[in-house]
């Protein structure tokens, strides 16, 4: 961490949201934002992939099908935009300010692996990135998407992967909860807690403020992990 912090002020705390496309993500992130500020915890709200940066903008253009990419081409540009901004992220959180972030390296994994990419080739680039403190998946069925108006026009924005990218986030959760119970010295570290969005948006905005009081509460405590690097 930047050597310029006050080792005494609390550091700020790295939320991340996760989520189906048409899950409310980014409506309860900005929600978070809006309570954490009338609690007067100090938060910025950032959002994966960035599409202002260049790299974002190659993101972008792909994700409209305006060009083509190798899948694991794009893969690493996700990742890359997610490493131009780690130090500004570790450096915010060093400030005391918390981060809640839409959507990070998990997505990175689903989407890619979603498409038939291995696991562990997916995993690779991001190891290392500022670890989450929390990591919210927001859980909702394909039955509850196509209510809210479907899907819309972008590349995965289809039933058949999203069914795959579901099951998938799933997996993370369920896999960091067995590893818990065994006590599994090689787990990823990263506290998942599965919110049901398929309610409405006051009873998911009051889950997740439950979960974000405990981890404001235990994570400064402890060091910034990093991502899927044995402790
Ligand atoms: P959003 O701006 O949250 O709607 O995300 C745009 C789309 O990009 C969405 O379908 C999910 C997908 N996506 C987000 N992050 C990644 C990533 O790191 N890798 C891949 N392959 N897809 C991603």
């Amino acid at each position: 961490m930047a050597s310029h912090v006050d080792t005494n002020k609390k550091r700020g705390v790295l939320i991340v949201i996760e989520g189906l496309d048409r899950s409310g993500k980014s409506t309860q992130a900005g929600a978070l934002a809006a309570r954490l500020a009338q609690s007067n915890v100090p938060a910025k709200l950032i959002k994966f992939p960035d599409r202002t940066t260049p790299i974002g903008k190659m993101i972008d253009a792909y994700l409209r099908s305006q060009s083509d990419l190798d899948d694991r081409a794009i893969h690493l540009l996700f990742s890359a935009n997610r490493w131009e901004l780690a130090t500004s992220i570790e450096r915010t959180l060093s400030e005391g300010t918390t981060i809640i972030c839409d959507r990070y390296a998990f997505s990175g994994v689903v989407y890619s692996v979603s498409k038939g990419l291995p696991f562990s080739w997916c995993k690779s680039p991001d190891i290392g990135l500022p670890a989450p403190d929390l990591a919210l998946f927001l859980d909702v069925s394909p039955e509850k998407a196509r209510e809210r108006g479907g899907y819309g026009e972008e590349r995965y924005e289809k039933e058949e992967m999203q069914k795959r990218v579901r099951e998938l986030f799933r997996k993370f959760v369920v896999r960091e909860e067995d590893a818990e119970q065994r006590g599994d010295a090689s787990k990823d570290d990263v506290t998942w807690v599965q919110i049901d969005a398929g309610r409405s948006l006051e009873d998911v905005k009051e889950s997740i403020w439950r979960e974000v009081q405990r981890v404001l509460e235990d994570a400064p405590r402890r060091p910034l992990r990093r991502l899927w690097v044995s402790h």
